[in-house]
């Protein structure tokens, strides 16, 4: 590989980092029901501990997302017990996820709920988990809604977006300098005749709405088939909105698969449009990037490893396309070669300046080899079985 390359990509993964989701790391799984794994998670301790292997094996997932009724339940840990945990496992916390879609109370809704104690009970713990993040250090406060309804005629939804840039602007007036809301969007489940937050629209007007401080949260499963994302993230970058992204792949609908299991093509080109972004304007935004997936199947702690390092081979290989280059054909209406600008990059295999780059930060250069070898997960199996079993009526 030419020095050049190799010197672009030390740079581009010395500037990467991904978070990781506390959620991925517990039993999870469809609605249709849990296979329980004997090492997974059961306590917010064990899945501190899980995430700091997987920071440990592959040194760019140094923070971890926690969503606030699954990991600080009541009467369980405090914000800055939480914190303290997370530093003796060697990780931070991150983004933290209020949750108002859990509780019966939410049954119509929360910030827009026809009912008043609803939107009351949505608010309080939205601003509980503003207080939270101050206590964890963490600068952004992630807000996913499941608020809709499911047959026509059945709410209004005019009322309904104005009662979201109620409650959101609240919540905005909470923040501290360094705090950010980001609103995310998804546009059917488990609502399914409407979403009050469906698409990117609708996330970036109400953000508008909400303060300077609110942004929109991409999760890239959360889009219909077809749908070109790297054009949102374009826009919302154009826009000074994009706040973040919750990274996934998926095949039907939102599916939280493996990042770049089904497409790499695509986690490559939002890449893309963020560093040629970067290139032209000689800004970076503060864009967080996290990973929002939980397996039933996969073995947890190797899943992440292998999300991470693809995460980092395909941001990678976007970081090697030649923007000067592009620019230039794109003028010049060369359209094959624009195009194969994109693609010469993501032909690249990064992977041996990804095992050197590794090997230099004194990382293992095969992560998931080497935590396999570590014997971590046949202990977490043995202490942890027996209350996994609890779980469920039938086991494995
Ligand atoms: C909803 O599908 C979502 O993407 C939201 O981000 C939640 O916080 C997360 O998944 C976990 O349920
Ligand atoms: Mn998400």
């Amino acid at each position: 590989m030419p020095v050049k390359q190799e010197e672009i990509i030390w740079n581009a993964l010395d500037g990467f980092e991904i978070e990781i989701p506390s959620w991925g790391f517990a039993n999870t799984g469809t609605r249709f029901g849990k296979f329980v794994q004997p090492a997974a998670a059961t306590t917010t301790e064990e899945k501190l501990s899980d995430a700091g292997q997987v920071h440990r094996f592959t040194g760019c997932c140094p923070t971890v997302a926690v969503h606030v009724l699954w990991d600080f339940p009541d009467g369980g840990a405090s914000a800055r017990e939480v914190a303290e945990a997370a530093d003796r496992h060697g990780v931070r916390i991150g983004a933290i996820n209020p949750n108002v879609f859990q509780d019966q109370i939410y049954r119509y809704g929360s910030l827009a709920s026809p009912l008043p104690e609803a939107r009351r009970a949505a608010l309080d713990h939205i601003l509980d988990s503003i207080e939270i993040a101050k206590q964890t250090g963490s600068r952004d406060i992630s807000l996913w809604f499941t608020d809709g309804s499911n047959y026509p005629g059945t709410a209004n939804i005019r009322r309904r977006k104005g009662l979201f840039e109620e409650g959101l602007r609240a919540a905005h007036e909470r923040l501290s300098d360094s705090q950010r809301l980001l609103v995310e969007y998804k546009p059917f489940e488990p609502a399914f005749y409407h979403t009050d937050i469906a698409d990117w629209g609708m996330a970036l007007l109400l953000a508008r709405a909400a303060g300077p401080k609110a942004k929109v949260l991409v999760d890239t499963g959360h889009h219909y088939q077809a749908q070109n994302i790297e054009q949102i993230v374009a826009w919302l970058l154009a826009e000074d909105m994009l706040g973040g992204f919750h990274f996934n792949d998926r095949r039907y609908a939102d599916d939280d698969l493996t990042l770049g299991s089904i497409d790499p093509y695509q986690v490559f080109r939002i890449f893309h449009e963020i560093l040629f972004f970067q290139w032209e304007t000689r800004r970076r935004p503060p864009v967080a990037y996290t990973i929002d997936q939980s397996h039933n199947l996969k073995p947890k702690i190797e899943e992440m490893i292998q999300t991470a390092a693809t995460a980092q081979e395909l941001f990678a290989k976007a970081a090697l396309v030649d923007h000067a280059e592009l620019a230039r054909r794109q003028e010049a209406r060369d359209l094959i070669e624009a195009e194969e600008c994109l693609k010469s990059a993501f032909a690249v295999d990064v992977r041996p300046a990804l095992r050197l780059w590794r090997r230099t930060k004194g990382l293992p250069e095969e992560p998931l080899a080497e935590f396999r070898a570590s014997g971590y997960l046949e202990r977490a199996a043995r202490e942890r079985g027996e209350r996994n079993r609890g779980a469920v009526a039938s086991y494995a």
